[in-house]
Order: C-alpha cells, then structure tokens, then sequence
C-alpha cells in the first residue's frame, strides 16, 4: 500500500511547522505519551477479577499531566498501578467493577457504547454519594471496538470529565486478532491511541457562552499532553481516535509538512470495524466518536514529518444567544468565514475558536524498517439492520428560552417521553433546526446505523460515499452521531434486548455542557 503523496517530496528533512501553528501555546514539543501496561491510560486485562475503580481528587503536584486535570480514576491490579486505565476486555466476559466514589460530589460511571441493562449504564438515575461505592456486575455484550468510560451525574458530568475523569474501553475479537496479525500491529508500539481533548488550563467554570456552545479549550491535548510528536518507521500505523472534548468537533486530516494531504485507511468506528476498509482524506470527529484509522508511512522517507492536523471549517454555531438578540442574518453567516460566522463563535473558544485549523501531532519518520502488509479486504461483518416496516420517530433538536432541547423538551429526571416497545426496530428522524449548532447525539444502551442524511452542509462532501448522503464514518455501527444545523439523519436502532424487565436509557447531546443543561431525554424500552 503505498501513498500517492510521497512520490514527489518537495524537500526531504523538512523543519516541522512553526509551533504556533502546531499547539497554538507557544509551548515544547514533546514525545507523544503512549499507554503502556500501568500507570495513566495503562492497558488493564484483568480477565474476570474484580477491580476497585476510585474515582478521587488529585493533589496539585500530581495534577500537573495536563492543565486542568484534577481527578483521576485509579486501580490496581497484581502489583501494578493504574490512573484511567484501559479497560482490555473480551466478548461474553464477565466485568466486576467495585467503584468507589473518592471526590467530594455524587458521581457514577457511564461506560460508553456498552449495552448493559440499566442498572450498571451509569445514565445518572442513581449516583454514588462522597464515600460510598457501587458494585458494577455486567457481561461484556458488544463486539470488539474502542469504547470508553466517564461520570454521568446529570448537572456534574461536563465538569467532571473535563478535570480528568475518563477512560478507554477495549474490547477485541477474532476480527481484531486478525487484522493485527495481518498488518503486525503492536499495541503500544505501532498501534496506538490518541485521545483528543481541548484544555483551557484555569480549571472548570462555565460562563453563558459556554453553555451555550459548549466549553472550548485553547490548547489540544493528546494523551494528556499538548505539542506532542511520535518518531515513525516506514510501515503502517493504527491510530484508534477518541474525542474526548467537552464540546470541540475535530475535522482530522494528515499532510506532509510541506502542505501535501496525506490520505488516510478508514476501517473502524463508534462500534468496531466497517465491513471494509475506505480510503479518506479527511473525518470529522465529534464529542464521544472514535475513529479508527490506518496511516500508511511505508513509502516516506527518513526525515519527512507528516502532521495530524484539524482543517478549518465552519463551526456552524447560529442560534441566537439569548432571547433579547436581534434576528441574525444567517445567510451570511452561513457563507462567513470560521471564527467570522458570528457573534457568539467569535467571542468564543479564546484564540482558537471552534472550526479554526490547528496541528496536533507531528510524525516524524526517523527509521526505515521493511514493511509490506495490507489490510484483509474484509475486516469484519456489519450485518444492515432492515428496517422494513420499522415506525420512525421524529425528534427535533432546538434551542428556545436559553435552552438546548429534544422535541421542545429539556430533561427531567424519571420522564421517559420515548417509549420504545423492545425487540422492535425504530427509526429515529433527528432534525436540527437551520438556527443551531452542531449536536452530538448520543444513545445509551443501543449501537445504530445512519441510514441516511438530507440537506447536510456542503462541508461534508469529501466526506460522502455518494449513496443517501452518508459519510464514509456512517458505514459501520454507532453510538454517537452528528447532526449539523438544517441537517435531517435518519437511523435504524434494533430494540432487541437481552434483560428481563423494562430497561431506562437516555438519548442526549454529547457536547457536555449541552447534556449538563438537559438536551437529553428518557427512553424506555419494555
Ligand atoms: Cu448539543
């Protein structure tokens, strides 16, 4: 597999781009930090054990990873000690977690993308009170994908994650096993993940704008630490990326320093591996999606830098801030320029506004290594959900009397105004309003499939496969989708449910702040 963008280098050796351009601090740039088998984001196999998970403020001197950081979850497990640990799990396992509430606020842990019953989803109904625990007992149900755990207190989440409560989920199969047999993926060596999250450093307070928009940081942060570089060999590697933001929607593409885009293997998602592999040049990346992706660096030489960088785009924010603001001219600020597009986007997110182009990580290549491998041309099954048949519910998504709503609604805790019956099939017509802002919405308890988009914004196209206006990230399962103002999604979710009993989930926006201040909404299947 060789990349095209290589075949005519400009200059060998090139410098790396300026660092302002690449993290926006004026800051070092450091070694990309790598999970290793302990210690922060560390890979926790503890096959069926029960593991104590606490949840607990950090002193200030060991808060200093990242800015901002000031909780952490920690483990142990056979000697070894852990802060966010990966949670290395295996379908049909058993997991056992003894959760431990150390912080001085009710907190509860949502395991992301997991389809667990309703009494281990950790969606806010019953949180864990300073000092006390809750006992986790759930069978690992999903097929293998990265998924990822953080609190769900509602009115305490946004704040929480964003000081530091959060971690990965892996759970691997034989698709898996095979695809890193195939392309002789190591994990912490040439297969690695990069968790995104935007820091603004001066801890978490949330001013209107903020919550409105959601809570922008300055600076971008990968693995805990911003300005990071990884030295490369000439072979593939496997970037499995995690937006874990509050709020910032990432629009990720590669190129060669000297501005040549670098495409990209797009083989997983949300829910696991696509069917088959899909060359990109670019993916948008919302608060709580993961993409899975292959860079190929097998052709490039000793000396090149090929940077991960987000494009600009329009962030699209157009609602009106308050009930008081005058009608806005949203023809205009449609075709304005990112950070230009309006009022509020331009006062927001400090000196990097959301939708504004920045670096984030430089690969440096420093080895030749010989490398011939590809991918297997079928990398998992993804069997369609039929919808023949299927009801379709419509959901609208708003904002009204300083509001973000679902269908009119804000959240009230115990309501479930969607009532599903279980083992049916649904489809579920999301609209956004023309006067909003992009929404990451969310369904606990049930991976989806976007069946089709309409009217989406132009800035999508490179993205789209040409059937229904998909995307190529829409080709494989969901828990996450994004939903652009004046944009319609359609998806198939299938009910079926392994519990007995009525089961309670939520389906909400994954912009944190937008959760906190209730775009969610109750959803019972019986
Ligand atoms: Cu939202």
């Amino acid at each position: 597999m060789g990349v095209a963008a290589f075949a005519h280098r400009a200059r060998a050796g090139a410098a790396p781009g300026p660092a302002s351009d690449w993290c926006g601090t004026g800051g070092v740039a450091r070694p990309l930090f790598v999970p290793a088998d302990r210690g922060f984001l560390g890979r926790l196999d503890a096959g069926e054990d029960r593991i104590v998970l606490r949840a607990t403020s950090l002193p200030a001197s060991e808060a200093r990873i990242a800015p901002g950081y000031s909780m952490a979850y920690l483990a142990e497990h056979r000697g070894k000690h852990y802060r966010n640990p990966t949670l290395a799990l295996h379908p049909g396992q058993r997991v056992r977690v003894d959760f431990v509430n150390s912080v001085d606020e009710p907190t509860i842990v949502h395991w992301h993308g997991l389809g667990v019953d309703t009494r281990n989803d950790g969606n806010g109904a019953v949180v864990v009170e300073p000092g006390a625990r809750f006992l986790y007992d759930f069978d690992v149900r999903n097929r293998a994908s990265l998924y990822w755990y953080h609190p769900h207190p509602h009115g305490l989440t946004a704040g929480q994650a964003y000081r530091g409560l959060f971690g990965m989920i892996d759970v691997d199969d034989i698709d898996e096993q095979r695809l890193r047999s195939a392309l002789d993926l190591t994990v912490g060596k040439n297969e690695i993940p990069l968790v995104l999250q935007d820091r603004r450093g001066a801890g978490y307070a949330t001013n209107d704008a903020d919550r409105t928009h959601g809570f922008l940081g300055d600076m971008v942060c990968i693995n805990g630490a911003p300005c990071p570089y990884l030295d490369v060999a000439t072979r593939i590697y496997r970037f499995r990326v995690l937006n874990a933001s509050n709020a910032r929607t990432y629009r990720l593409a590669l190129r060669r320093a000297d501005g040549v885009a670098v495409p990209f293997t797009l083989i997983g998602v949300d829910g696991g591996l696509l069917s088959a592999s899909r060359r990109c040049s670019e993916a948008f990346l919302a608060s709580a999606e993961r993409i899975d992706i292959l860079v190929d660096l097998s052709d490039a030489a000793i000396g090149d830098t090929v940077v991960l960088e987000t494009r600009a785009f329009d962030p699209m924010h157009m609602e009106a801030t308050s009930e008081e603001s005058a009608p806005l001219d949203h023809a205009a600020m449609h075709h304005a320029m990112p950070g230009q597009s309006s009022d509020a986007s331009s006062h927001h997110g400090g000196g990097f506004p959301e939708g504004m182009q920045r670096a984030l990580l430089q690969l440096r290549v420093r080895r030749r290594v010989a490398y011939r491998a590809s991918a297997p041309a079928q990398l998992s099954r993804v069997e369609r959900i039929d919808v023949t048949g299927a009801d379709e519910r419509p959901l609208r998504l708003g904002f009204s009397k300083g509001r973000w709503r679902i269908n009119d609604r804000v959240f009230v805790m115990g309501e479930t105004p969607i009532e599903v019956r279980r083992n049916t099939v649904e489809t579920w017509l999301i609209r956004n309003y023309f006067t909003s802002m992009p929404h990451a919405m969310h369904l606990h308890g049930f991976h989806f499939q976007v069946i089709e988009r309409q009217s989406s914004p132009d800035q999508l196209a490179p993205l789209g496969i040409g059937e229904r206006g998909l995307l190529a990230t829409d080709l494989g399962w969901k828990d996450t989708v994004l939903v652009w103002p004046g944009e319609s999604v359609r998806i198939a979710i299938d009910f079926t449910l392994p519990y007995a009993g009525p089961q309670t989930y939520v389906f909400h926006c994954h912009n944190l702040e937008h959760e906190d201040g209730g775009m969610m909404v109750g959803v019972r299947v019986a």
